[in-house]
């Protein structure tokens, strides 16, 4: 049994579809309304800044998918509660409930002031471009401590844009499919002995900025391309404009100044 938090979020949805087909079961958990139970599903509908209930819904469960929190860029005390404090829940209630394995969804923005380039490293340093990102850099850094002090094994998902098909020349390289996120969920819970690790979560992207291969060593071998997409995006929206600061960085348009403290 795992335990999916931020259920019945986007991606939560997918894993709620997809994760099944792979052999899990899923207790889901989210604040918000889980609709009805699927097929040997439990539900749980708890808050993630609750710890005790956070420990309660692992009970007996082998791996955390922890999704829960604010998708995107939120001000400062929204995310420290929900995003850093949930997250902090996650890695405790994992460690309180005995649970050996946390799979975190981070994002890009962890590292969104990196300059964009071919190949980025899963080791850059952190370089978030707002707070939603700072929660992110936080999140792996959590993971990173109960790895190596608890011996939980953990994997950081630094997910690019999941959505059902690109729409901007940004996604034809940050893009993440919804085959290739459940794909990339179920060989983070697959993979054996893990440790800590950071992997990037995007498909195969022929025009892609980060490097896929710690992903594949774990597992993850995606399917699919944006690059399909690339003819209708780019006649919609022409060539990206690397001179435009939400081009020159991987973080896109989060690192452009309608995202600045006070417009928040
Ligand atoms: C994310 O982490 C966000 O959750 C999503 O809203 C997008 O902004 C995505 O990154 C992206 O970078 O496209």
């Amino acid at each position: 049994m795992i335990l999916v938090t931020g259920a019945a979020g986007q991606i939560g949805r997918l894993l709620r579809a997809g994760l099944p087909q792979h052999g899990w079961a899923l207790r889901c958990h989210d604040i918000a309304d889980l609709g009805a139970a699927g097929p040997g599903e439990e539900l749980v509908q708890a808050d993630v800044t609750d710890l005790a209930a956070f420990v309660a819904a692992a009970e007996g469960t082998t791996a955390i998918v922890h999704l829960g929190g604010n998708p995107k860029e939120s001000p400062w005390e929204a995310i420290n509660r929900v995003n850093i404090e949930g997250t902090y829940n996650a890695f405790e209630a994992a460690r309180l409930a005995g649970v050996p394995r946390v799979v975190f969804a981070s994002s890009n923005h962890a590292v969104g002031f990196t300059p964009r380039a071919r190949l980025a490293s899963v080791d850059v340093r952190a370089r978030p471009d707002g707070y939603y990102g700072v929660s992110k850099a936080a999140g792996e850094a959590l993971g990173s401590l109960y790895a190596d002090r608890y011996g939980l094994d953990v994997v950081c998902l630094r997910i690019g844009s999941q959505l059902p098909r690109p729409l901007r020349p940004r996604h034809l390289s940050t893009w993440l499919s919804d085959g290739d996120t459940v794909r990339l969920v179920h060989a983070a819970l697959s993979a054996p002995s893990p440790g800590f690790a950071v992997v990037y979560g995007i498909s195969a992207n022929s025009r892609g900025w980060w490097d896929l291969a710690p992903g594949r060593t774990l597992g993850y071998h995606p399917a699919d391309d944006a690059e399909d997409f690339a003819a209708e995006v780019i006649a919609e929206h022409g060539e990206p404009d690397l001179a435009e600061v939400t081009e020159a960085f991987i973080g896109g348009e989060f690192c452009g100044p309608e995202y600045d403290a006070d417009r928040l």
